[in-house]
This record gives structure tokens, sequence and C-alpha cells, in this order.
């Protein structure tokens, strides 16, 4: 199944490499805390196909960004800096980057959020897709997330200037890691990757309790399950591959969202 959907996807990155479609940038509707900082993560729009490709064979999003030279050019000090935030389903990713977003300047990008967006989008052609595989548990293929993540970044900085982001949610799997790093690898500066560690019974109490009003087609004791199974095969060994790297912040989550910030407000003292 999975090897059918990567190959579904192949296949339309090939169709449309070459036909010449004209990128549109994704618009940015952005708010701005009191801070002065954005979340984008419900409002970014992708006006095209995540993987409409310009004249120039640059990825929609993007060609506004590169055309200016600066994407290339760009030093270590000017490359956006990334927080990749990891943890289990209803760990508290979404709820600690909200505070982050306040109190550090970042902007969040919530990889679900962005792939739930593009799910309802109109027109869009892989919203069967992200559905089938966000209910059952599954890892989308990252040559969607990646590209709704480039275009985000790329829409934010355009708009914003901002050049923090904390990524919610992703890398979760080796797939992920490996597109992510193909993609992105040279283009960005992770910081470090913030995990936070939660009991399982905790995690599922949380999402089920927000199951009642979510709408959420995954906050159901089915899915959870199979979420769970992703999030320990294969979401666990990437965490373990950055521990190796001594890039991995832990973060005890169990306790109440603002004990819980306390630990997270250390793990950003020192970062420029
Ligand atoms: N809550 C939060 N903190 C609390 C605390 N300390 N004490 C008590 N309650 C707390 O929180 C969940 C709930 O718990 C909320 O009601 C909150 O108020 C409460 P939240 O902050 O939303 O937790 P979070 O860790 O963000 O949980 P979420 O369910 O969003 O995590 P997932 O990682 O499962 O969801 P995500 O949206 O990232 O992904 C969903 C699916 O999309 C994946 O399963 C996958 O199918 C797909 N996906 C991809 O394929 N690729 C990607 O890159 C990303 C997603
Ligand atoms: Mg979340």
């Amino acid at each position: 199944m999975t090897h059918a959907i990567g190959r579904t996807v192949a296949r339309f990155l090939s169709n449309n490499s070459n036909t010449g479609l004209i990128s549109q940038v994704g618009h940015l509707a952005s708010s701005s805390s009191s801070s002065g900082s954005t979340r984008v993560s419900r409002s970014v729009t992708p006006l095209s196909s995540p993987f409409a490709v310009s004249r120039t064979g640059s990825v929609a999003g993007v060609a506004s960004w590169s055309s200016t030279g600066t994407s290339s050019k760009m030093g270590t000090e000017q490359k956006p800096k990334i927080v990749f935030v990891l943890g289990a389903p209803g760990a508290g990713k979404g709820t600690q980057c909200e505070k982050i977003v306040e109190h550090f300047g970042f902007t969040h990008l919530s990889a679900g959020d962005l792939l739930r967006e593009e799910r309802k989008r109109e027109g869009s052609e892989f919203g069967a897709l992200i559905e089938d595989n966000i209910k059952n548990g599954r890892i989308v293929p990252v040559e969607i997330t990646c590209s709704l993540l480039e275009n985000a970044i790329n829409a934010t900085k355009a708009s914003t200037g901002n050049d923090k982001f904390l990524i919610d949610g992703f890398p979760r799997n080796e797939d992920n890691l490996q597109g992510w790093n193909r993609q992105m690898g040279d283009k960005v500066r992770l910081l470090f990757v913030l995990f936070f560690e939660c009991t399982e019974e905790q995690c599922i109490a949380r999402c089920l309790k927000r199951g009642e009003s979510s709408g959420r087609s995954d906050d159901n004791p089915e899915s959870l399950k199979k979420r769970f199974n992703t999030y320990i095969n294969d979401t666990m060994p990437i965490v373990d591959h950055y521990r190796a790297q001594d890039l991995v912040k832990t973060i005890d989550a169990v306790a109440a969202p603002d004990e819980v910030f306390d630990k997270v407000r250390c793990a950003f003292a020192d970062i420029e």
C-alpha cells in the first residue's frame, strides 16, 4: 500500500516536472501575537498543488524566494532556524508550541495541521490519500509533507521576515527524515529536537477527551491504537537518530501545561 502510494506520488511528480505549470506562491494569512511572533499552521493556503512545478522547475511557493538568488547564497546565519518538535500523539506538542510562539518569537508549523488543510483544500489531488493515512495512523509520503512545509517556510519568510520555525510532528519516520534531508537539508539550520515524553495512558486520555469536540477523524480508540504503533515503531527511531547526535532536548510532559512550559523555557534559554 505504502509503495503504491509512493509510486502514485512519484508518477505525479514525473508527469508534472516538465509541463511548465506556473507556480503560485502560497497565500499566507498570518496572525501576529503580542510579541510580534506568528502562528501560521492553520492559515497557510497553498494556491496550487504542492507539487506544481514552475517553468524553472522549482516547487510552488519557492520560486519567488529563490528567484532573488538568496536561497543558494545564504550563509549559515541567514538560513531559517528549525526546531523539530516530536512526541507521542497527545503529548502536548501543539499546546507547548503555542506558548513557545508567544514567548520566543517562533513561527509554528504543524505538519499535521498543514496536511489537514491540504486535505480539505478544494481541488487537492491528495485529499483522499491524506485522509486515508491520517485515519489509519500512517504517515503521508514525504514529498507531500515536505512541500507543504517548504511552501509555508518560504511564504512566512517572504511575508513576515521571521526565520525561526517550530516544525511540529515531523519528521516521523525514515522516509520523512531522508526526504527532508534531501529537499531541505542545505536550506535550513536545525537547532535541536524538542521531544515531549508522556505516558501512553495520559496521551490517549487527552486525545479521547479532545475527540469529544475536535472533529478530528483520528481522535478515536481505533485510530489511536494505530497512531501509537506508528509512533513506537517509526518515530522513536528518528528520535534515537537525533539523540545519537546529541540534538535532543527531552521534556517530561505529564504535568499541567504551564508546568511543562517551565521546562520548555529552559530548552530555549540559550538560543540566539
Ligand atoms: N493537553 C496538552 N497538554 C496537556 C497537559 N500538559 N496536561 C493536560 N492536557 C494537555 O494536546 C492534545 C490534547 O491534550 C489537547 O486537548 C490539549 O488541550 C491537551 P496537543 O497539544 O494537541 O498534543 P499533540 O502532541 O499536538 O497531539 P496531536 O494529536 O496533534 O499529535 P499527533 O502527533 O498525533 O498529531 P499530528 O496532527 O501531528 O498528526 C496527525 C496525523 O497526521 C499523523 O498520525 C499522520 O497520519 C499524519 N502526519 C503525517 O503523515 N506526517 C507528518 O509529518 C505529520 C502528520
Ligand atoms: Mg498536534
